[in-house]
């Protein structure tokens, strides 16, 4: 046994270190990590910077924040109990529900011990002689362990939009991705919404019952498809129950974004243009992300695409009254889907609404905030309240705020300049013991979360496992495996409309970041495969280190 995993087997909390693992961030991931890691009788500590558990979901409490992936399906599968037990109350699981859900995981796995909250973890320097990390936290202490794990999540640095005299503003402004505990109430207010991803469409139709008047500013019209959420009923809850092991199978197996649904058997040309209808007609009423499997080439074939985008525009200027607010809100500078898709309740009706008005910043953009009111270079509006849902830096913000030292004092930042380079998403050249959950270069944000976490926990355990048992000291992903996986990446990206976007995904929403498609777009069922395949080759790709003959004496 070694230093680094002593704590852990004489049955006590570890307090001080050193660890075996260090895991950043307390969220589906990092919980879900340090329960594993507890199982194979390993020491681990996570750091949270969150005043409790929940990543994202403890962080974007927004009006109308909802997970855009059904209930009965985002959830954890590990636990057969967990699963049977929990009952979630509708189609789309509301962000409160969310995050009670883990705070129940917290408590009923008993992670908290091992948590410390409020608490960022700052720098992380490899050491070469000892083939470990030093981690320095918030709170000005240092702690080696064996390994880190990234759990930090993929949205979770809130990007502010560089807008001048936004800090003048005598109002209060709200980010979405960092909304306050309090209960806000825009009742009476002239209320600002900037951004019109899925936090702005989410959130707009419940302040607009609030509001005296709402402006939504629009840069880009997004596709959006209604979500006809609903309370679930018992026996749809015990379907799921009484089939999840099949479901979840198929959901990691099968499915290209870890979400049990019809297979479409054709492509969109196949059909005529009344059985096309037709089947987004189909689709459209039973709502949700799963619009987008109507037909099997909708990612890869424009064509094919535009019948889909032409659907959903046309479902615009139905139920948008205003012949030009319609207009304005049909998206038309991008492939239905190349965005992630938004899933909403009322939001185009929302613009009836005689206290809601669209404001096009693309053709009047903003030009400053003043201390009431937004000016555009056409005009002014007052507002007394200001909501930012101007998104994240993702995939890459959350790590890249951590100075991240691996051989030779290289940062990740560095680098990482280029753009994010993994191998599977799940390490970096140049970083031993260092893992990410659901990073670039996995599928990741392209697909149920969990589904994606779940499969990273499970291999990252199973590694240091393999690791322990065979008195493995160091891991790390070789140049060559990662040039290649890289490639492979970016060649299957490119098979795709995606890049067409100027999506998150590429990075495209922060200025100077380098624009690359970041998420492996292959499907979770072949990407497990391969990560399979991997570790059943003795970790092909990945260069592994003994122990000193010294270091294995004393285990
Ligand atoms: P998104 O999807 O990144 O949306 C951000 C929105 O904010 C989008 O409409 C942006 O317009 C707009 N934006 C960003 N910066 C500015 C500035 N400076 N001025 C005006 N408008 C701006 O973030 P969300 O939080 O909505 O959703 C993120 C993911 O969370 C979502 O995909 C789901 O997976 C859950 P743009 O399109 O860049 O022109």
């Amino acid at each position: 046994m070694s230093a680094l995993q002593s704590a852990s087997a004489k049955g006590q909390p570890a307090a001080a270190g050193p660890y075996d693992v260090v895991v950043v961030g307390a969220g589906f991931a990092g919980m879900y990590m340090l329960h594993r890691l507890r199982q194979q009788g390993l020491s681990a500590r996570v750091y949270e910077q969150g005043g409790d558990v929940g990543g994202t979901w403890y962080w974007n409490r927004y009006p109308g924040a909802r997970c855009d992936v059904e209930s009965m399906q985002y959830s954890y599968s590990f636990d057969e109990e967990l699963q049977q037990q929990w009952e979630w109350s509708e189609r789309y699981a509301p962000q409160p529900e969310i995050l009670k859900y883990a705070n129940h995981v917290a408590d009923r796995f008993n992670l908290r011990s091992d948590i410390q909250l409020n608490t960022r973890v700052d720098r992380a320097e490899f050491d070469e002689s000892t083939n470990s990390w030093s981690v320095t936290t918030s709170d000005g202490k240092t702690v080696t362990a064996r390994y880190v794990v990234l759990a930090t999540g993929c949205l979770s640095n809130a990007k502010m939009p560089d807008i001048k005299g936004l800090s003048d503003f005598k109002g209060r402004v709200y980010h979405t991705g960092h909304w306050p505990h309090e209960e806000i109430d825009f009742t009476g207010q002239r209320v600002g919404v900037i951004g019109t991803g899925s936090s702005g469409i989410q959130s707009v139709p419940v302040i607009a019952e609030q509001a005296s008047h709402l402006t939504v500013f629009q840069r880009t019209a997004n596709f959006s498809i209604p979500a006809r959420n609903a309370a679930l009923t018992a026996e749809e809850r015990d379907s799921f129950r009484a089939n999840y092991p099949e479901i979840r199978r198929i959901a990691r197996e099968e499915m290209r974004n870890g979400i049990v649904q019809e297979v479409p058997d054709r492509g969109a040309l196949d059909d005529g243009e009344n059985e096309r209808r037709e089947r987004f007609e189909a689709r459209w009423s039973k709502g949700g992300l799963t619009f987008m499997g109507v037909y099997n080439n909708l990612a890869f074939d424009q064509a094919a695409n535009d019948t889909a985008a032409d659907f959903v525009r046309d479902k615009i200027a139905e139920i948008v009254k205003d012949p030009q607010t319609a207009k304005l809100l049909q998206p038309n500078d991008h492939p239905i889907g190349s965005k992630r898709i938004c899933i909403d309740t009322d939001y185009f009706a929302t613009f009836n609404r005689p206290n809601v008005t669209l404001v096009d910043i693309k053709s009047d953009p903003i030009t400053e905030i003043l201390p009431h009111a937004v000016r555009t270079s056409a005009k002014e509006i007052e507002v007394d309240a200001l909501v930012l849902a101007t998104g994240f830096d993702a995939m890459t913000g959350s790590v890249a705020k951590i100075d991240i030292r691996g051989r030779n004092g290289q940062t990740l930042n560095q680098k990482w300049a280029e753009g994010p380079r993994t191998y599977l998403g799940l390490m970096s050249a140049g970083f031993p013991n260092l893992f990410i959950i659901t990073g670039p270069g996995s599928p990741s944000v392209l697909s149920n979360m969990i589904v994606s976490i779940e499969q990273h926990v499970e291999w990252i355990a199973d590694c240091i496992a393999h690791m322990r048992d065979r008195d493995l000291v160091a891991i790390e992903a070789s140049r060559d495996a990662e040039d290649r996986w890289v490639a492979h990446v970016n060649e299957v990206a490119h098979t795709t409309l995606y890049p067409q976007a100027n999506s998150w995904y590429m990075g495209a929403n922060i200025p100077g970041k380098p624009q690359i498609f970041m998420p492996y777009i292959g499907g979770v069922g072949l990407y497990r495969q391969i990560c399979n395949d991997v570790a059943a080759k003795g970790y092909e790709g990945f260069a592994m280190t003994a122990a000193e003959p010294m270091q294995r004496a004393a285990s």
